[in-house]
């Protein structure tokens, strides 16, 4: 079986890292091919990812776009560690937690890009409106993780990923994070899963 996972070629998809961390977790063979959105090559009639966007993951001929279908898919197809939690409740959960991370926090998604983490720190500090999805974001997480708790639940889930990565934009940023959601993201960036994707070499970037 051939898979070959689509990415885009600076790095910085935070839906591609997502469906990156799942395939590695799991122990997949897998390839990356790279698509520089910058030159629009999610548009030519080659990319077959039914969105056009990125990620997409290529499974011999069968292509499935959107990062947390392309999370439950590998789950369900791979063998390999779990990446969802085996109980229900705990895997609602996962996936509520994938949902809004991808749904909600605009301002923090404009103001502290995924730019900011891997090319460049943000210069500027944040609006009220980004202040305000901040304080939503630490008060949601703050509920679902007791001070202390390296996971979200007691073994590592794909929304860990997810949620670390949106608390690394205010954290890496030197933005104010409450001391037990800085050390939970600070943990979740030490897993080689992440470390792997972290440490990419990246070419210049080039804004589009
Ligand atoms: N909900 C999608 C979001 C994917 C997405 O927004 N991808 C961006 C790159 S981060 C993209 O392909 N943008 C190009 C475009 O939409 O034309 C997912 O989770 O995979």
């Amino acid at each position: 079986m051939a898979l070959t996972l689509y990415v885009d070629r600076f790095w910085i998809s935070p839906y591609a890292m997502s469906a990156f961390v799942a395939l590695t977790e799991k122990g997949a063979m897998f390839e990356t091919k790279e698509i520089g959105l910058d030159k629009k090559e999610h548009q030519q009639a080659t990319y077959l990812a039914h969105t056009g966007r990125i990620p997409s993951l290529k499974h011999d001929d069968f292509w499935l776009a959107e990062s947390s279908a392309i999370g439950e898919y590998v789950e369900e197809r791979l063998s390999g560690p779990r990446i969802y939690p085996a109980d229900m409740k705990e895997r609602a959960l996962c996936r509520e937690i994938q949902a809004w991370i991808r749904s909600d926090f605009m301002p923090l998604r404009e103001e502290r890009a995924t730019t900011t983490i891997w090319y460049e720190r943000a210069k500027s500090p944040l609006s009220e409106k980004a202040k305000h999805a901040a304080e939503r974001l630490i008060h949601g997480v703050s509920q679902l993780l007791k001070p202390g708790q390296l996971h979200l639940f007691a073994n590592w889930c794909i929304a860990d990923t997810d949620l670390a990565l949106m608390l690394q934009r205010l954290n890496l940023n030197g933005d104010v994070l409450p001391v037990g959601l800085k050390t939970y993201a600070e943990n979740q960036w030490k897993r080689p899963s992440v470390r792997a994707w972290n440490n990419r070499q990246r070419p210049p970037y080039v804004a589009y």
